[in-house]
């Protein structure tokens, strides 16, 4: 924390900070519709009036009109500029008499970041950056980033601020009802980001009322020692009479907000439906000296966007060590020519056998590596949680898939040598991370333990200096082969222990170089690795999909108790035989295959819920070549497998991101299905027939191979594509003079929309058939919302289509 945080938020006293802005501006007249920020310019006297309430009621800083002046979803006729800056002189204005602060509100944009959505990270930093020299040149005194839903996007949001202000940045996340953000990563996993990252202060705001934020902020009390903030709501939004209403009021949602004082909040307001009220009802709390929070043990953790795994001190995990090229030709040939698909192979078996995190190394002599291991890093992000090492001597390359990295990535590695300490250092600084610290330096490696401890000693000093911690440090003592020095394992196993002990230090170990030049190397390394998982061994670099060391690591956790009732033991070897001595089950369940039974086999319905864009297309490519129907290959594998992915998105164990890698894979092996599909003979052209997703809906595979199976029944078919107003169906249908309408809706919230366009169909025009389908709906639900038809799928669609017209 710096100085001037300090000063700001640590005040001794609970910190007060404003209410709803959005909420109160509309009981001064905000159409719903209508762009709150240009009130700035327009209606500035009751953008001030509503900040100098706030004030009167106690808070001791407010959040300027910002909050959706962000390049990247404004949409208003004045420059974005003008807005930001009136927003926080109006807000300066206003704290001038009460002597209090103004922060630059910025919220998220709205979009989805790729490789979920279709915004680049760097296009979100530069929205974020345009937005944040706006307001710190108009003079805010912190920045607060706000109700934000993807790691990915807070951390560009954070980043543009470090770099281009001077000012402290307040981070808050709004978590859904199960604890998480939208694209699923958990209080832990956001609280080791924006630690790692070195915000000022990190919080929750939005979501729900402060009663239901009681359990998060005591989870981030746990995982956290910056000071915590809590802006709920007043209460969960209802609808009453088509108007959104919070019901909790000012007494009651003190009460909940002292609770939360009591758990480690020591800066707290309210966001939508609280009022100035609210904040007054605080005012008590104001005058409290937050209770003593007892700091959290050191831990180390990475994360991916929505996974935090902790590299134990009393336990050990596996890094996956397979995306490295060394001594790999087939991953070397595959990183030149440009087959990201088999490295995302690569990465999603190494998670179905058991990793906890995947070293990615992408160093081949003549490649661009900065620019290989950006993307590649990248590309493995959207196939799987896991957080990733990221591996590479270079760096430019370390620095820029740092900055591209969701979440807070392993780095692998500094050492002891000058030029590595001065340029891993300050990045891992700067954008979070637990680094590897390899005991090497100009001299080479020591022979000794002692020699190797002295150099990870000095690493770890250096890195006090950049506000690096021991936790901070993963020390890999170095694997040199017993072949070449007959007492490597045992200064090896010296150094582990003593790393641990005398440091305090994780340790990681490369372990399978112990048997390089002997005979039977996978006997050895299995062996040594018991030896070293017992000297304190935190994560060995291993090579999952190897029997002999999942057993090792296996075994050691069943017998040291570290494997609860030796559960993952039974789980993994209960069909086990002394024929068959390799483990071959109890595979551990990643997001990904969350509530399938899948491993690495290859078929397509494991492409499509891995989200193996290129594999999915191909494999649907071979099927087809193999005699597949294309009718079966959708109905019997890509329908299935999206279900599967459903299901675990509906359970809460597969998130966004990978619904969406599950969703773009599906309609990669669609496409190739879609070209194969039967040719209706040439002739009289059918149709025409009007297609869409209804209003509200964007799920469009389902409505996509409805249209493709209708054109290769000889229909002319307009696709109108979705979220797709019912006025718009009907004026389509009529212009084209169509006599069938085809809806698709899959979501229980889109089947009003449905209902409300089949009656609009039939009122305007009365000729016009409607059939539907989609997931949701039923032959009965599709009778009563007045439908003339329903399929449960495409062919059911062209069958009554062909009946129609005859
Ligand atoms: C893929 C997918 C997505 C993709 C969609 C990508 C795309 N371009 O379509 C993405 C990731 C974008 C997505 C987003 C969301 N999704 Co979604 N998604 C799915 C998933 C996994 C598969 C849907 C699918 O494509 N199935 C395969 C196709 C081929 O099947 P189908 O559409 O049913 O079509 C067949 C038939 O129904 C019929 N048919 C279809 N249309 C028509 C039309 C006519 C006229 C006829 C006759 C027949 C017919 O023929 C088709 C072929 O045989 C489902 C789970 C599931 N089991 O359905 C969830 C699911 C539909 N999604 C869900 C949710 C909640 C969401 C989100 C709200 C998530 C979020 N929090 O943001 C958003 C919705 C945003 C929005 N406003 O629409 C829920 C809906 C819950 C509910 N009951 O309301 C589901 C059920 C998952 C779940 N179990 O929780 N999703």
């Amino acid at each position: 924390m710096n100085t001037r945080t300090k000063n700001i938020f640590s005040s001794g006293h609970v910190f007060l900070l404003d209410g709803a802005m959005g909420t109160q501006l509309q009981d001064r007249g905000l159409k719903p519709g209508e762009t709150p920020e240009l009130w700035n310019l327009s209606r500035a006297d009751d953008v001030r009036a509503v900040h100098e309430a706030y004030f009167a009621a106690g808070a001791n800083a407010v959040y300027a009109n910002t909050f959706g002046a962000n390049p990247a979803k404004y949409h208003g006729d004045a420059l974005l500029e003008d807005v930001i800056a009136a927003g926080v002189r109006i807000a300066r204005e206003a704290a001038k008499g009460a002597g209090g602060l103004v922060a630059l509100d910025v919220g998220p944009t709205g979009r989805l970041l790729k490789p979920s959505g279709d915004f680049e990270f760097d296009a979100a930093y530069d929205a974020f950056a345009a937005q944040i020299r706006v307001g710190a040149a108009a003079g805010a005194d912190f920045v607060a980033i706000e109700t934000m839903g993807d790691t990915y996007e807070l951390k560009a949001a954070v980043l543009a601020a470090k770099e281009n202000s001077q000012l402290p940045v307040l981070a808050t996340v709004a978590l859904g009802e199960d604890g998480k953000l939208l694209t699923g990563a958990n209080v832990e996993c956001v609280a080791a980001l924006l630690e790692g990252l070195r915000v000022d202060a990190i919080g929750f705001n939005c979501g729900f009322g402060p009663d239901m934020t009681l359990q998060y902020a005591r989870h981030l009390a746990a995982a956290t020692s910056l000071p915590i903030a809590v802006k709920p709501n007043a209460g969960l939004p209802k609808v009453v009479d088509g108007r959104t209403v919070f019901t909790v009021g000012p007494e009651e949602f003190a009460k909940d907000v002292a609770a939360l004082v009591d758990a480690g909040a020591s800066i707290v307001g309210g966001c939508c439906g609280t009022t100035p009220d609210h904040i007054a009802a605080l005012k008590g709390l104001a005058m409290r000296t937050p209770p003593a929070r007892t700091p959290p043990a050191d831990r180390t953790v990475v994360t991916s966007g929505s996974r935090a795994v902790e590299i134990p001190a009393d336990d050990t995990i596996i890094i996956g060590e397979r995306i490295n090229p060394t001594g790999k030709k087939k991953l070397r040939a595959a990183l030149s020519e440009g087959d990201v698909a088999y490295v995302l192979r690569e990465a999603v078996s190494q998670a179905d056998a058991g990793a906890h995190i995947l070293d990615v190394n992408t160093g081949v002599p003549g490649l661009d590596e900065p620019a290989v291991l950006d993307s590649t890093v990248q590309a493995v992000q959207s196939v799987t949680d896991l957080p990733l090492q990221i591996d590479t001597s270079d760096p430019k390359a370390l620095e820029r898939a740092l900055r591209h990295y969701n979440g807070k990535a392993l780095v692998n590695s500094v050492n002891g040598k000058e030029e590595s300490l001065s340029a891993v250092l300050p990045l891992v600084a700067k954008y979070g991370g637990a680094v590897v610290a390899l005991t090497l330096d100009e001299s080479g490696i020591p022979p000794t333990a002692d020699g190797r401890l002295a150099i990870a000693r000095k690493i770890v000093a250096r890195g006090a200096e950049y506000g690096l911690k021991p936790s901070d440090f993963v020390v890999d003592v170095l694997c040199l082969a017993v072949s070449a020095d007959a007492g490597s394992a045992n200064t090896i196993l010296e150094a582990l222990w003593r790393a641990r002990t005398e440091l305090g230090c994780r340790t990681c170990l490369g372990v399978s170089n112990i048997s390089f030049g002997l005979p039977a190397r996978p006997l050895l390394n299995a062996a040594f690795y018991t030896m070293a998982l017992s000297r304190g061994l935190s994560a060995g670099i291993v090579n999952p999909l190897a029997a002999d060391m999942m057993t090792a690591y296996k075994a050691f956790r069943a017998l040291t108790a570290r494997d609860s009732a030796c559960g993952e033991w039974i789980a993994s070897y209960t069909d086990w035989s002394p024929a068959a001595p390799s483990a071959t089950g109890g595979q551990r369940t990643t997001a990904a295959s969350a509530g399938t039974n899948a491993s690495s086999e290859s078929t397509l319905a494991s492409a499509i819920r891995h989200g193996l864009k290129s594999d999915a297309a191909a494999m649907a490519k071979s099927s087809l070549a193999g005699g597949k129907a294309p009718l079966d290959l959708i109905d019997g594998e890509i329908v299935p497998a999206l279900e599967t992915v459903g299901r675990g998105f509906e359970s809460g164990r597969v998130f966004l991101p990978q619904l969406l890698m599950a969703a773009e894979a599906a309609g990669a092996a669609f496409e190739v299905v879609r070209t194969a599909l039967p040719q209706q003979e040439a002739g009289s052209v059918k149709g025409p027939v009007v297609m869409a997703t209804v209003k509200g809906d964007i799920h469009d595979i389902g409505k996509n191979i409805c249209r493709a199976l209708l054109e290769n029944y000889g229909f002319k078919v307009i696709d109108l594509g979705r979220d797709v107003p019912p006025e718009k169906v009907v004026e389509t249908a009529r212009r084209e003079n169509a006599r069938l309408v085809g809806l698709s809706a899959l979501m229980t919230t889109t089947v009003g929309a449905m209902e409300e366009t089949v009656r609009l169909v039939h009122k305007e025009l009365p000729c016009c058939k409607v059939t539907v389908g989609g997931a949701v709906l039923t032959e009965d639900y599709a009778a009563r919302i007045g439908a003339d038809n329903y399929s449960k799928d495409a062919m059911g669609l062209v069958r009554y289509a062909e009946g129609l017209f005859g």
